[in-house]
C-alpha cells in the first residue's frame, strides 16, 4: 500500500515513526513536510520540520527537546552570543549545524530543497520518503497584535509565543509551486493521512502550497485525519493559540471541521479521535474513537492500523 502523509515536525515525525512501523519492510511511505517553519539564520536555510522528521526517523533526534540532534554540543551558540550575534536566541547545534551547512551549499550551487533533503537523508536509513511540501521560498509569518508581523520562529522561539496574534501569513504562497514529486505521489497514493500535526501552522501550510489541496481533495485514494487535540488540547506545543487565532475551537470536533468533509468540498474521509472525545461529530466524516497518545511505535501504529480500517483498506 502505498501511504501519502502530511506532516509537520514533532508530533508529524511520532505519527510517521508509526506509519513505517505498521508498513514494515516493505512497505510504501512518502511525507509531504512542512516548510513555513524555515528560515535563514546567519546565511543558513534551516528547515526545522524536515530536519525534525529527519532525525527522529533516522534515530538521531533529542528525544526530550523533540527536535534537533540527540548528544548536542552548543559550543558555536556560545560563540556567536560572545559576539553577540543579534541571532543567538535561536539555538543552533554543533551537529545540526552540519545539516545546514550542507543543505545551504547545495541550495547556493543551484540545487533544489528536495534534492538537497534527498542527499541528507542518504546519510540516514528512514525508510521512509521526505519530500519537502515546496522547493520555493515559502515562510510562516506572524501578525502579532502589538509588535508588528514576523518570522514563525522569532513569534515562538525568541517571543515564547507570548505576542497576541492577529493571523498566520503564509509569505510566497501565491507564487510557490509543490516540490517534485509531491502532487505525482498524492495522486499515486492507495491512501492519505493526515497526520496529527498542529493544523494552523503545519498542515495548514502544506495546504497552502498552490495544487496541493486540490490534488488530495481530487486522489482516488480515501482521505483519514488524525486528530492532535485530545481532550480540547494539544499534546505539545501551540496548536490552541494557533486555532484561536482561525477562530476554530480547540476540540477534536473543531479540527475535524476545519478540514472538512470531502464530499462537502473539505478533505476527510475519515477523522480519528482519542477515546475520551468519543461522540464528536463532524458534518459529513465518519469520526471513529481510538487511543491516540503516541506513547511508542506499538500505540502509533495501532492508530494507523485503525485509520487503514476506517478507510476500508
Ligand atoms: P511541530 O512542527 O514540532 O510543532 O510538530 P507538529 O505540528 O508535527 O505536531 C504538533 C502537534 O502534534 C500538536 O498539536 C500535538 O498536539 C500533536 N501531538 C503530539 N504528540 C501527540 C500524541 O501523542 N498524540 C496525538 N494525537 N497528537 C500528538
Ligand atoms: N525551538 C526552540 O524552542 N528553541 C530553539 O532555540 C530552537 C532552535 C531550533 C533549531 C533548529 C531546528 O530545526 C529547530 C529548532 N527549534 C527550536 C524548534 C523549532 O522552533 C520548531 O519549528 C518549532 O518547535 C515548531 O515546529
Ligand atoms: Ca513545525
Amino acid at each position: 500500500m502505498r501511504i501519502v502523509v502530511l506532516a509537520g515536525g514533532v508530533g508529524g515525525a511520532r505519527f510517521l515513526s508509526g506509519v513505517k512501523a505498521w508498513a514494515g519492510p516493505g512497505g510504501s511511505v512518502t511525507a509531504v513536510v512542512n516548510v513555513g517553519d524555515n528560515v535563514t539564520m546567519h546565511g543558513l536555510t534551516i528547515c526545522p520540520d524536515l530536519d525534525t522528521v529527519m532525525y527522529t526517523l533516522g534515530g538521531g533526534n533529542d528525544r526530550q527537546r523533540g527536535w534537533g540532534r540527540a548528544g548536542e554540543t552548543w559550543v558555536v551558540k556560545e560563540e556567536l552570543a560572545a559576539y553577540g550575534s543579534p541571532q543567538s536566541w535561536f539555538g543552533l547545534g554543533d551537529r545540526d549545524l552540519a545539516t545546514h551547512l550542507v543543505r545551504t551549499g547545495m541550495l547556493a550551487a543551484g540545487r533544489t530543497l528536495s534534492e538537497a533533503t534527498a542527499e541528507l537523508c542518504r546519510r540516514w536509513d528512514l525508510g521512509v520518503e521526505l519530500l519537502p511540501a515546496s522547493d520555493d521560498h515559502f515562510e510562516t509569518h506572524v501578525v502579532t497584535e502589538n509588535d508588528g508581523t514576523m518570522h514563525f520562529q522569532e513569534w515562538w522561539v525568541r517571543h515564547r509565543g507570548a505576542p497576541g496574534v492577529v493571523r498566520f501569513e503564509f509569505d510566497g504562497a501565491a507564487t510557490a509551486t509543490a516540490a517534485s514529486g509531491v502532487l505525482a505521489a498524492i495522486a499515486g497514493a492507495d491512501l492519505v493521512l493526515i497526520g496529527p500535526s498542529n493544523p494552523v501552522v503545519s498542515i495548514g501550510p502544506i495546504l497552502a502550497v498552490p495544487g496541493v489541496r486540490d490534488a488530495i481533495v481530487k486522489s482516488p485514494a480515501p482521505v483519514i485525519g488524525v486528530s492532535g487535540i485530545i481532550g480540547d488540547a494539544p499534546v505539545l506545543g501551540m496548536a490552541d493559540r494557533c486555532l484561536r487565532a482561525v477562530g476554530v475551537e480547540c476540540s477534536a470536533a473543531g479540527v475535524g471541521g476545519l478540514y472538512g468533509a470531502r464530499s462537502s468540498g473539505g478533505l476527510l474521509d475519515g477523522w480519528l479521535v482519542d477515546t475520551v472525545d468519543a461522540g464528536t461529530v463532524v458534518d459529513g466524516v465518519p469520526v471513529r474513537a481510538v487511543p491516540l497518545w503516541m506513547r511508542d511505535d506499538a500505540a502509533t501504529a495501532a492508530m494507523v492500523a485503525a485509520a487503514v480500517e476506517l478507510a476500508g483498506r
